[in-house]
């Protein structure tokens, strides 16, 4: 973006649809000059708010009134002129006002995230509270907001600049090794730097060692449904989403596809993926879904199977055999058993639902919410969001495991600095322009 920073941008901030009230934010340089335009109104202090017409500066006619913001560089979000306008949030006041705001010249609608970037170069946020903004406008579940919260107020942030600010402390030793070798250095330093440097990695592979949590609750947790054909699944997968989101049909082998609806359960993001029956088969595409099936179940979080009460107490011995100690298990179809037959079969203990008539749901989504919890909560707060923080982590642990103060003071020097440039990496203070375009391009539009 380079030279365009200059620009002066404006973007509608708030949502697109009907609404109370609609927020247009403008930024760089030409901003209070627009709202001078727009309003009539001469002066502005920052930071108070102002009542007034805002009236399409070529044709003159008022699109509405409402309240007018300014906010001096760099005391602002974006750490330039910035102007807010709020008028009511109507379909056709939000296209005029945008036109009128255009009208007035010396300015262009914002890309997707530009805003945060202004603010992100202008240094008033590293790189991890600027993802936490995009996450915390992305946030659906409570835990996410939390996170989302916890990042933007520098949870990692923090951490990655009191560990670097000791990785650079640590470097200086060494050199001063380097540059003043014949002098009198205090003693043992080098030993000392050594703990020092110890010290730090074990603190970065402590908060490595989180079971992913912090990505987990970003993305949603990955619960898969997978049993015999015909059991139900698709069934469960509609009553627990609320919806008839996958096709249900007393056909074995309907599903095919994974199907994939998203809840909150208890406040954590959860996928829950519909899968195919498992089961043998000489139908290609049939096949196929079972292929799908396996590897989704390989890859989630946790495992809904489900086994069919129309055959029990048989169960398939591939499913049998599949069903691992932690997977939840459920006997669908209950209201085609009389309930003493459930239970002393096999060593799943299954929780006894009918998916069809919504009986024991309750169960189920009790249990489903015990697990996802345990996974995403319990001991410290995750630090690691992304797997992007958790790639320059990894790299910086690397680079501190390969460092030896027996070797060359140059070489164990050089493994120093890199572990510091992996820390500068997840802050956004090295080598950012390329990683920026991939961050900024997933904003929305008036970030
Ligand atoms: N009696 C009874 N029938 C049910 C229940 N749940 C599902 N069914 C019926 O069982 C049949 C199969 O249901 P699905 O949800 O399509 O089963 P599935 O496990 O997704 O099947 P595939 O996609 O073919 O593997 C349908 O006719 C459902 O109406 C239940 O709790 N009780
Ligand atoms: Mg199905």
């Amino acid at each position: 973006m380079g030279s365009e920073s200059t620009d002066t941008i404006c973007a509608l901030a708030s949502g697109s649809g009907r609404a109370g009230i609609a927020v247009f934010r403008v930024s760089g340089p030409k901003a209070l000059w627009i709202l001078r335009r727009l309003t009539g109104r001469n002066e502005f202090e920052p930071r108070r708010v102002y009542h007034a017409e805002f009236s399409d500066p070529v044709s003159g006619e008022v699109v509405d009134d409402g309240l007018a913001l300014y906010f001096s560089a760099p005391n602002s979000f974006t750490g330039e002129d910035v102007a807010e306008i709020h008028v009511h949030g109507g379909r056709a006041v939000i296209a005029d006002m945008l036109s009128a705001v255009m009208a007035a010249g010396g300015v262009r609608l914002a890309e997707p995230g530009e805003f945060t970037r202004r603010a992100f170069a202008a240094g008033k946020m590293d790189l991890t509270a600027a993802e936490a903004l995009a996450d915390l406008v992305d946030a659906e579940t409570t835990a996410q907001r939390r996170q989302a919260r916890r990042q933007l107020s520098g949870a990692l942030g923090d951490l990655c600049l009191e560990w670097r600010a000791r990785l650079v402390r640590a470097i200086a030793y060494f050199e001063a090794e380097i540059d003043f070798s014949d002098e009198d250095l205090p003693g043992g330093l080098p030993a000392r730097t050594a703990a020092e440097i110890g010290a730090i990695r074990g603190e970065i592979e402590s908060r490595l060692a989180d079971r992913q949590t912090g990505e987990r609750i970003r993305d949603g947790l990955r619960v898969a449904i997978v049993g015999p054909p015909n059991a139900g699944k698709s069934t469960l997968l509609n009553c627990l989403a609320g919806r008839d989101a996958a096709i249900v049909s007393e056909t074995a082998g309907t599903t095919r596809d994974v199907i994939e609806a998203h809840l909150d359960l208890g406040g954590y993001a959860v996928i829950l993926a519909d899968t195919a029956g498992i089961r043998a088969t000489e139908d290609a595409v049939e096949a196929e879904g079972v292929r799908r099936a396996a590897r989704t179940a390989e890859e989630a979080d946790v495992r809904l199977v489900v086994l069919d009460g129309a055959t029990w107490p048989e169960v398939p011995p591939d499913v049998a055999g599949a069903a691992a100690p932690d997977d939840i298990v459920v006997l669908n179809k209950c209201d085609l058993i009389d309930s003493g037959a459930i239970k002393g079969e096999l060593d799943l203990s299954p929780l006894p639902v009918s998916a069809l008539g919504g009986h024991g749901m309750d169960m189920v989504v009790a249990e489903l919410t015990r697990r996802v919890s345990r996974l995403s909560g319990g001991g410290e707060a995750p630090v690691v969001t992304r797997a992007r923080h958790r790639a320059a982590l990894e790299k910086c642990v690397e680079a501190l495991t390969r460092f030896d103060p027996e070797k060359s003071s140059e070489l164990a020097a050089e493994d120093l600095r890199l572990a510091a440039r992996s820390l500068g990496r997840v802050i956004g203070e090295i080598d950012v322009e390329d990683v920026l375009d991939v961050i900024f391009r997933d904003f929305c539009i008036g970030k």
